[in-house]
């Protein structure tokens, strides 16, 4: 992993991979690139290109332009925004998803990280501890294309060779950048209403269960993954990956520890069908076997450094 490249370097998680890199790999040494313009930190801190990854052709100049050899594929359209125009998932996850793989295949690199999510599961997978091997079956667009990334990427790398690795990730809970229209969104979009207003209304109904993640154990299980030694993984791109799991409920309760005036109430929309085909808790043990994972953050420690974070970014 001598140079990288990330897509979607805008996105919530692409904005702090990018700093999480360049510390620990050189900035000269990672490059950014989104469809957008750079967010300030992200171009100040090293190079930055506009890309669509539906353009193979400029994703090819970029590579060759900086003779890259591991990319870290995270440009995607979520779970809810998905379902308002899957034309435009099905665009950016599967072409530019095939885009990056025939790159990398024909550049011979050396690795390629392409995230899979909770979302690649269905109404039809066990839902409480969900495990490694199950019924992939979603029925969100999102979903689907998830599925997509993880066969297609297990193909190239029986077929072809090519070190493809990915994470189921769970919702992903931080505080740098805003989600980008998912289902798990809540989580976040709740500690900016807590702090600043005192109350929220959640999308979901409060018995809501799903797997969560803080971005910092996000950050440390992406890299872990990709440092692993591949003779001892078994599997490449599909890996379960559990932090947390709590309703909409106990994520309120356990912020009303820290702010005792806050409310929260309940308007379930289209985003409750999506979350009720989703897991509540996921076995992570395959991760855990093969390259060592476990998590730091519970939901207590995550809501802590959550409500401190935003505070100080809203002052
Ligand atoms: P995000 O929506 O916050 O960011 C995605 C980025 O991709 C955006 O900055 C967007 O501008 C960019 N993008 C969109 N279309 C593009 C295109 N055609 N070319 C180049 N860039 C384009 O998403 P995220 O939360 O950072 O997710 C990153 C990856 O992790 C995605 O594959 C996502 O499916 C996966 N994932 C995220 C979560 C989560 O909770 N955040 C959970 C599971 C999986
Ligand atoms: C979404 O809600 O779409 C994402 C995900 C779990 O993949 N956060």
């Amino acid at each position: 992993m001598k140079r990288i490249l990330i897509t979607g370097a805008c996105g919530q998680i692409g904005s702090e991979l990018t700093s999480f890199l360049r510390r620990r790999y050189g900035a000269e040494n990672v490059i950014a690139s989104d469809i957008k313009e750079p967010l300030k930190d992200t171009e100040e801190s090293g190079i930055y290109e506009i890309l669509d990854v539906r353009d193979k052709k400029t994703l090819k100049e970029v590579v060759d332009k900086y003779s890259i050899d591991t990319l870290f594929h995270m440009a995607a359209i979520l779970s809810a925004n998905g379902e308002k125009n899957p034309w435009l998932a099905w665009d950016v996850n599967v072409n530019g998803l095939y885009n990056i793989l025939e790159i990398a295949r024909e550049k011979n690199m050396e690795r390629v990280f392409i995230p899979s999510s909770i979302a690649a599961f269905g109404p039809e997978t066990p839902r409480v501890k969900t495990p490694q091997e199950t019924v992939l079956k979603p029925r969100t667009i999102y979903g689907v294309t998830k599925v997509i990334v993880e066969r297609l990427g297990e193909y190239y790398f029986w077929k072809f060779g090519l070190d493809v690795r990915g994470i189921r990730y769970p919702g992903i809970i931080s505080s740098k950048t805003l989600p980008g229209g998912g289902t798990t969104d809540y989580a976040v979009e709740i500690f900016y209403e807590a702090v600043e207003n005192k109350r929220y209304t959640a999308f979901l109904r409060k018995e809501t269960r799903l797997p969560m993640m803080y971005m910092p154990d996000c950050l440390k299980a992406t890299v872990m993954l990709m440092e692993a030694d591949l003779s001892k993984l078994k599997h490449h791109g599909d890996f379960n990956l559990s932090g947390m799991s709590f309703s909409v409920e106990e994520l309120a309760k356990e912020i009303k520890k820290h702010i005792p005036e806050f409310t929260c109430e309940y308007k379930p929309d289209f985003r409750q069908e999506i979350a009720d085909s989703w897991p509540q808790s996921i076995d992570d043990s395959a991760a855990r076997e093969e390259w060592g994972w476990k998590p730091d953050y519970d939901l207590s420690s995550m809501t802590e450094d959550m409500i401190n974070k935003v505070k100080e970014k809203l002052k």
